[in-house]
Formats: C-alpha cells, sequence, structure tokens
C-alpha cells in the first residue's frame, strides 16, 4: 500500500514511523511518500497561503500551490485522493476495512481556514472526519487514517488478530490479564486458568456483550439495526 501525504508540515509524521508502524515501511508493506506543499509554492517567501475573498479571519492556502504539489505524485491513475476535514463522512472501522483495499492513497491535509474550495472539487474524491471536533490541521486525522488502515495489509500484525478484534464484530474486547496471578488482592478470572477453550471463549464472548452494554450501548443498537 502506498499513501502519498500533501502536507504543509511533514516533520509530524516521524511520530508515525515507530513500533508496528515504523517495521512495516522497513519490510517495505507499505510506502508512505511525503509530499511538503510549500515546496511547490513560486513565491520568493515560500507563502502558500492568502487572505480570504469575502473577508474575514485567517488565511486560505492557494489552489494552485496544492495542484502542483499533487501533480508531483507520479502514477496516480488509480488512486484515492482524501481531504481530512470537519465536512467529511465520519471515519469508522468499516471505512478502514474498505480503504485497506485500495493500493494508493493521497491524503491532503490542510491548515489555517483551509484549502481553496476549488482544487479541492477538482482533485479530491473522499471527505473524511475522524470526529466531531476542531483541530488545527489535517495531519493528526491523515496519521489516524495511515494507522488504521495499516493494521489490515498483511503481515503488519503479527497474529490473524484483526478479525477477533473489537469494532470488526461491532463490539468492544473482552479484559485481558496476565501475570502477577494476583494483584493488590485481585485474582484473575478463574476460568482463563481452566485450559477448557470452550469455556473461556464462552466467558469472553459474554464479557464483550457485558461491556459493550455497559460502555457503548449506542453500538448495539447499531447491530440490531445492521441485523434489521
Ligand atoms: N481539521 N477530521 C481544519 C479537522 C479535521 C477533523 C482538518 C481542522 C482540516 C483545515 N480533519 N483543517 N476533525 O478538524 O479531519
Amino acid at each position: 500500500m502506498k499513501f502519498d501525504v500533501l502536507t504543509l508540515f511533514p516533520e509530524m509524521f516521524q511520530a508515525l514511523q515507530e513500533s508496528i508502524i515504523g517495521r512495516a515501511i522497513e519490510k517495505e508493506l507499505i510506502d508512505i511518500n511525503l509530499i511538503n506543499i510549500r515546496d511547490f509554492s513560486k513565491d520568493k517567501h515560500k507563502k502558500v497561503d492568502d487572505t480570504p475573498y469575502g473577508g474575514g479571519a485567517g488565511m486560505v492556502i492557494r489552489p494552485d500551490v496544492v495542484y502542483d504539489a499533487y501533480n508531483s505524485i507520479e502514477q496516480k491513475e488509480n488512486a484515492k485522493v482524501i481531504y481530512l476535514s470537519p465536512q467529511g463522512k465520519v471515519f469508522n472501522q468499516q471505512k478502514v476495512k474498505m480503504f485497506s483495499k485500495e493500493k494508493h492513497i493521497i491524503l491532503l491535509c490542510g491548515h489555517y481556514e483551509g484549502i481553496d474550495q476549488r482544487v479541492i472539487d477538482e482533485i479530491v474524491d473522499e471527505e473524511i472526519s475522524i470526529g466531531d471536533y476542531v483541530l488545527t490541521g489535517g495531519e493528526l486525522p491523515a496519521m489516524v487514517l495511515i494507522d488504521s488502515i495499516s493494521r489490515y495489509i498483511n503481515g503488519v500484525l503479527n497474529e490473524a488478530s484483526t478479525e477477533e478484534e473489537s469494532f470488526s464484530n461491532g463490539m468492544l474486547e473482552y479484559p485481558q490479564y496476565t501475570r502477577p496471578e494476583e494483584f493488590h488482592g485481585k485474582k484473575i478470572p478463574e476460568v482463563l486458568k481452566s485450559g477448557h477453550h470452550g469455556n473461556i471463549k464462552k466467558w469472553r464472548e459474554e464479557q464483550s456483550i457485558k461491556i459493550t452494554g455497559e460502555k457503548r450501548p449506542d453500538l448495539l443498537n447499531d447491530l440490531k439495526m445492521q441485523s434489521n
């Protein structure tokens, strides 16, 4: 999977190149190519933004600079272009799975008051929001997409654990325990030491339903809706 990221702050993406994602890059399972939009400014001061037509606060990123940055990407015919914005469809695990089937994703990160609407209309296939709150830029959302999508690429995770986990079945995960067997007077659930795989599986499923009902009853309602 190839990710091209159009951003004014490529250094923010260092945070992503650790641990599991770092290893996925080393193993060439994913490729993250950072493109600094500022490199495409024709201005002598490398300016990329200007005041909004019609007035108002803040600055808007110029469409020509964004377009030239986008155009520098080679072989983008089959790429999906995603713009991170609070106006987008809210990201969820279903979208993660869909996007993980793509071969090439281009992520456009805005800053300041945003990007001139004309270039968004011209190059963007899909607008995605990571939630109903306002950030200073699209970089953190882009990293959220890369991280969550990469987990579905074969070889990125050690186990075949993506099918069993939270949200894949639409429910929260059961609690996990490790050594020591007793911590601050609290023992681990007895069934987990029984070695009876059937009973353990049943207990975990019950826990999953109980926890989802207590913490996220909205998820159970969503599941009911899907089965109707
Ligand atoms: N922004 N989900 C404003 C977001 C955001 C979000 C990104 C703030 C783009 C210009 N993006 N810029 N929430 O708040 O994706």
